[in-house]
């Protein structure tokens, strides 16, 4: 059992007995109690956990018990631009991660092809580095997986395995340039506190290998806090990767080493697992064979947009339309809207931007002409030429979705 003592990590300091975590990762069994959500889709009715039920966690919707998966409710995204860190989502593939982590015992370790290998305290590292701020979106690779046809297995999430924040770390590129890499090296892997049990063979253990350039781009992060507080035990205390622009695969939680390396990655967690279709969609035909599949990486962007109620609108008055937006991997440039399905598009106007990796608000309007149903779609582009296709893309693992969302409006 890891003790409880946790740090302050603001300037180091150290904060006492803020104790951690004594309740075990077990919802209660009978979540009936605590209500259902019905996701949209075939087989959507889930139990959600009322605050508490997990640690340092508000209500959420359990898609997974052991290990936890919980998603985030999508009237969270609503409400907030950044997520609340007690109501971000939750997934880990293993089910023994640890519930409390000894900050006293704590190392990051930066080894591997480096001149000079090295380890830090938390404190050391809060202490040595100047801390660097980055909004940036988490999203699993497998966000909105529910959604996706033909289906394919997989937990069903709908939209809420994504959450926005901002990060507080120190960028990776300045841990490595303090080890000196090594020519030759091309890799950098990660790996954390949590080893692997049944039904993951021994050689499963959570590793995660970035490519060089990607390690070294000055926004990878090794975050401690997230939205201005000390980083939630389930989203990765007491350090986690922060990947911005690529999916949350690579946003390794309790990190603990970093090894630089002369080769990719070959683990189960790189391959087989997390591969897509080499191209920039992730997208191939259902059952086509031959396929080349590459480690799934880039993010592809989205827009959301809030919902206005069922109570019909009246014609001729403008309807306020509002959401939110994100680029992926580069920044987002464009957020559209059209309400006659999709053949013309007008440009929203794009709230604060809070740097190219996080989400960004969008407020338009909309003045229905005449009695009827108006479909209003939403739709993203990126400083990398991608924009949202009208139907999501369809690969084995069920990962990158990000088809045209809408909502319909009721004119009378
Ligand atoms: N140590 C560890 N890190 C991990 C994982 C894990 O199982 N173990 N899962 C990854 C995956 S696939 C996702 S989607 C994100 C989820 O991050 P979150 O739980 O903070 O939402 O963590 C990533 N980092
Ligand atoms: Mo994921």
């Amino acid at each position: 059992m890891h003790s409880s003592r946790r740090a302050l990590l603001k300037t180091g300091m150290a904060l006492g007995a803020l104790g951690v975590v004594a309740r075990p990762l077990t919802a209660a069994a009978d979540t009936a109690s605590n209500g259902t959500v019905t996701l949209p889709f075939a087989n959507g009715v889930r139990p959600t956990v009322a605050a508490g039920t997990f640690p340092q966690k508000g209500e959420m919707i359990l898609q997974r018990t052991r290990p936890p998966l919980l998603e985030t409710p999508w009237h969270v995204f609503e409400q907030n631009l950044f997520t609340p860190n007690a109501q971000a989502y939750v997934r880990w593939h293993m089910n023994d991660f640890p519930t409390s982590v000894d900050v006293s015992k704590f190392k990051l370790k930066i080894f591997g092809a480096v001149e000079k290998p090295y380890e830090l305290t938390l404190d050391e590292l809060v202490s040595s580095f100047p801390p660097t701020q980055i909004a940036a979106v988490n999203q699993c690779s497998g966000n909105s997986r529910g959604f996706i046809s033909p289906r394919v297995p997989g937990a069903q999430w709908a939209h809420g395995a994504m959450f926005n924040a901002m990060f507080t770390g120190v960028s990776l590129a300045k841990l490595l340039a303090r080890a000196g890499v090594q020519p030759g090296a091309s890799h950098v892997a990660f790996r954390s506190l949590e080893t692997p049990v049944a039904p993951y063979p021994a050689n499963t253990h959570f590793e995660k290998v970035l490519p060089l350039d990607k390690a070294n781009d000055g926004a990878t992060t090794v975050a401690y806090e997230m939205n201005g507080e000390q980083m939630p035990l389930l989203n990765g205390f007491p350090l986690r990767l922060v990947v911005p622009g690529w999916y949350a695969t690579y946003w390794v939680k309790m990190v603990t080493e970093i090894e630089v390396i002369n080769h990719p990655g070959t683990g189960f967690w790189m391959t087989p697992a997390y591969q897509v279709p080499d191209n920039r969609a992730g997208a191939m035909i259902p059952g086509e064979v031959g396929v080349k599949m590459v480690p799934i990486s880039a993010m592809v962007p989205r827009s959301f947009i809030n919902a206005v109620g069922k109570a019909p609108v009246a014609v001729g008055k403008p309807v306020a339309l509002k959401g939110f937006a994100f680029g992926g991997n580069s920044a987002l440039t464009t957020v559209q809207i059209s309400t006659d399905g999709g053949i013309s598009w007008h440009p929203a106007r794009l709230g604060k931007n809070w740097g190219e990796y996080g989400a960004r608000e969008w407020v338009s309007s909309f003045t229905p002409t005449k009695p009827g149903s108006y479909r209003v779609m939403v739709k993203a582009t990126n400083a990398g030429g991608l924009e949202q296709p009208m139907e999501a893309s369809w690969n084995p693992g069920g990962f990158m979705y990000n088809a045209i969302e809408h909502i319909d409006i009721q004119a009378s």
